[in-house]
């Protein structure tokens, strides 16, 4: 068995790894970037150890000369697209192709051009050859990861270029979110050589490659990253940066830093420095300023020696001047408390999965504004740039959540997890870093934290990202007993998930509002820090009515937020600093006898339409931004 899972997972590994390039791709006048969405060729290798593709070097040739292709769109899981229900639950490798034509000017002055190729995401273990030759592999989905490729294809300009990925969606005790491989071996029950993928996190494991592919160039010397902080003080926005080069040891920087109008309010020379503007626009959150998501944006200019000749680079961060700051019993953004009255999410549509699209981001954020929702958390993994990118720009504030979920087992907190997870976190912060929005890091979601392990685990996770980050707190969500939770003593915020008359109490309604009180009066005289309710909620079946109200009914999802909200009322006025529904949208999970088609605690349905308790949450977060909120009385009112 621990062979066959080798196969499946591990083999790859074999080859060292590589990680992803900080910066997003963005069109600046010295970088060109092609998108490689659109259908690709797919193969799911069937065989018994799902090995063929490697024994067999699929990557060698155009795969259609290994065996049959299909049609696969990019990005998207490959999950739903066909109607075949063995691809749907399909576990192991399956490989991806693409022949692309590259623009020419990209070659005409080949040594002065890098050519990178970028994976924004492939759930959960990618290897990519390029014209045959393996450029870069990557463990886990949800972040991205990326390679240079020029050499490769600077060796034969002009041809078409062949981009062949292998994903597997494996998952060991060891990968986050962690998962199991089970063979059934009783064949007088099941086939020969049978297995099951077993997790414990609650939604569908979509696998393919989720996120945009893209080809990009930079100049041979490049500008390799850009760190920003900002501080407040007096009325001066600081903004302290750091920019890192590659490719040459000799050159100079220019630094402007734009408003939105592009007017210079300060210049910058050097690779460390602080940049001061007077009377800043802050970054607020949305609802909480009628300017909300104010962004000024950071221009880096390159210009290196590289021998003879002068390259130029030229690259631009959004920037928000905000501060973040707890205290025991409040969060606080730019000296003001804020109370997180948002929701939780996923990445899950119909057809598409876990895949990026466009109309559904659009609508999404729609949908938040229309509710009134201040902020969400990415639960339970990293959302695509394109989301947060939005974040950034409409002021909806971002608890970032790693993919550190279904971490039930013992084995979940050895050293191999915690090695993997301290890397996750450097992925997570070096792609996030600079984001206004997110203003708190979570490790991970309901782990197993009253086992021994743990302790020392979070202790160190929490430690090595605050270590990269000392500017954001961390916490990670819990639903351990406040007693024996061995991860809270070192989180910054509680968060704190409840399923009152739901999991526990079925159908008893009248248990919520004492059980809840319980929960935060407990866990805030243990530990004297801010609590934000980070999931609560219930199943409802849109269409299914019940009065008085039964479970899984519409009214009966009314009825448990409005019993929280009445708790919610009276400890936000103390210690409770924030609520986020569970969740936003229904979505697919694995099957099982609780649940039908997916969870159905969306106060959406999956496309997206308004159940009853929408409207519930719509009244009460307007209702909770105008109180709270130095908006003018023109804007408080529903935006509709
Ligand atoms: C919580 C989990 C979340 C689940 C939710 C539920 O954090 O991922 O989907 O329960 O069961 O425990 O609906």
């Amino acid at each position: 068995m621990a062979a066959l899972r080798l196969t499946f997972l591990l083999l790859p590994l074999l080859r060292g790894r590589a990680g992803a390039g900080p910066l997003c791709p963005r069109d600046t006048p010295s970088r060109d970037l092609k998108e490689l969405g659109g259908l690709w060729r797919f193969r799911a290798d069937t065989s018994e150890r799902r090995d063929s593709g490697f024994a067999q070097r699929w990557y060698r040739r155009p795969l259609e000369q290994s065996g049959p292709v299909i049609d696969m769109p990019v990005p998207a899981s490959f999950n739903d697209i066909t109607q075949d229900p063995s691809l749907r639950r399909f576990i192991g490798w399956v490989w991806y192709e693409k022949e692309v034509l590259l623009p020419k000017h990209w070659f005409q002055d080949a040594f002065k051009t890098r050519v990178v190729l970028r994976v924004g995401s492939a759930h959960y273990y990618a290897v990519v050859w390029v014209n045959g030759v393996q450029v870069v592999e990557h463990e886990g989905g949800h972040l991205p990861f990326e390679a240079d490729i020029s050499t490769i294809v600077q060796a034969s300009p002009g041809d078409p270029c062949r981009i062949t990925i292998a994903v597997n969606n494996t998952l060991s005790p060891y990968t986050l979110p962690p998962g199991t491989i089970q063979y059934l071996k009783d064949e007088s029950k099941y086939p020969k050589g049978y297995f099951v993928q077993n997790t414990k996190f609650d939604f569908f494991n979509y696998a393919g490659i989720h996120r945009p592919v893209v080809v990009y160039t930079t100049p041979i010397a490049y500008i390799d990253d850009i760190t920003v902080t900002t501080a407040l003080s007096g009325n001066i926005g600081v903004v302290r940066y750091e920019v890192s080069v590659i490719g040459s040891s000799q050159y100079s920087l220019s630094l402007n830093l734009r408003e939105k109008e592009g007017k210079v309010v300060a210049t910058g020379q050097a690779a460390v420095g602080e940049l001061k503007v007077v009377d800043p626009k802050l970054w607020w959150p949305y609802l909480m300023h009628e300017n909300p998501g104010y962004l000024y944006y950071l221009e880096v200019r390159l210009s290196a020696q590289v021998d003879e000749d002068l390259a130029e680079d030229v690259y631009t961060v959004p920037v928000g001047i905000r501060t973040v700051h707890v205290t025991s019993s409040q969060f606080l953004i730019n000296g003001k408390p804020f109370y997180f009255h948002g929701v939780n999410k996923h990445e899950d549509a119909d057809i598409r999965g876990k895949g990026l699209d466009w109309s559904l981001i659009a609508k999404d954020f729609n949908l938040l504004k229309w509710l009134g929702a201040n902020s969400f958390r990415t639960s339970h993994y990293p959302y695509a740039e394109e989301i947060m990118d939005l974040c950034d720009a409409y002021g909806i504030v971002v608890i970032d959540e790693c993919p550190g979920v279904g971490m039930r087992d013992i084995e979940n907190f050895g050293n191999q997890s915690l090695a993997h997870h301290l890397v996750v976190m450097e992925e997570l912060i070096r792609r996030d870093k600079n984001r206004p929005s997110v203003v708190m890091w979570s490790v991970a979601n309901e782990p197993a934290s009253e086992l021994p392990p743990a302790a020392n685990y979070f202790k160190t996770v929490i430690a090595h990202t605050k270590a990269i980050d000392p500017t954001r707190p961390v916490t990670f969500v819990s639903n351990a007993n406040y007693a024996h939770d061995h991860g809270a003593p070192y989180v910054d915020v509680i968060c704190v998930n409840s399923y009152f008359s739901w999991y526990h109490d079925s159908g008893h309604l009248e248990v919520i509002q004492l059980q809840l009180n319980t929960q935060f009066e407990n866990w805030y005289e243990t530990y004297h820090k801010p609590i934000i309710q980070s999931e609560y909620g219930a199943d409802a079946v849109s269409g299914l009515h019940s009065d008085p109200p039964l479970m899984f009914s519409e009214e009966y999802q009314v009825a448990v937020l409005k019993q929280y909200h009445a708790v919610l009322d009276r400890k936000r006025k103390e210690y409770v600093i924030g609520e986020l529904i569970w969740n936003f949208a229904d979505f697919m999970t694995d099957q099982a006898v609780t649940r039908v088609l997916g969870n159905k605690k969306g106060i959406f349905t999956r496309q997206r339409q308004p159940k009853p308790a929408a409207f519930v949450l719509r009244e009460r977060y307007w209702k909770l931004a105008n109180e709270s909120s130095c908006l003018p009385p023109t804007m408080q009112y529903y935006n509709v």
